[in-house]
């Protein structure tokens, strides 16, 4: 979509902080950080929210959290622990419209949600 924020990220006409990148996925560090490790991973391919992804997406939505999971390894919070957070549409507080997971870690996080 040739206004979306984060497809201009993945196209790199905004540039961003890249912490991973292969061809149907890309993560990078958020703007504005709430803890040590905050990073986004978004498809590539232009999915509004949750409520887009279809059946045929699985492998995509797999692909993201294999990354989630390796990122975490490699940033070293793997044991501490972290959360993954998909906020999704006004009442979930997403501002973004393009599907996204914030994989955040790096410090003690508050207990359950709010
Ligand atoms: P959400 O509320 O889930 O839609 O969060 C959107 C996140 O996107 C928020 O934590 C800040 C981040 N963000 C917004 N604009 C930019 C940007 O231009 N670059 C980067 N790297 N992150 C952004």
């Amino acid at each position: 979509m040739s206004d979306c924020l984060f497809c201009k990220i993945a196209q790199k006409e905004i540039p961003s902080k890249i912490v991973y990148e292969d061809a149907q996925i890309m993560a990078f560090a958020d703007i504005n950080p709430v803890a040590p490790v905050h990073i986004l991973l978004i498809p590539k391919k232009h999915l509004l929210s949750v409520n887009d992804i279809m059946e045929e997406d699985e492998a995509l939505i797999g692909r993201i959290f294999a990354a989630i999971k390796e990122l975490a390894r490699k940033l070293e919070i793997a044991e501490s622990g972290y959360r993954v957070v998909t906020n999704t549409g006004t009442d979930g507080g997403q501002v973004v419209g393009h599907l996204h997971f914030h994989l955040i870690g790096g410090r003690a996080l508050r207990a359950g949600l709010g």
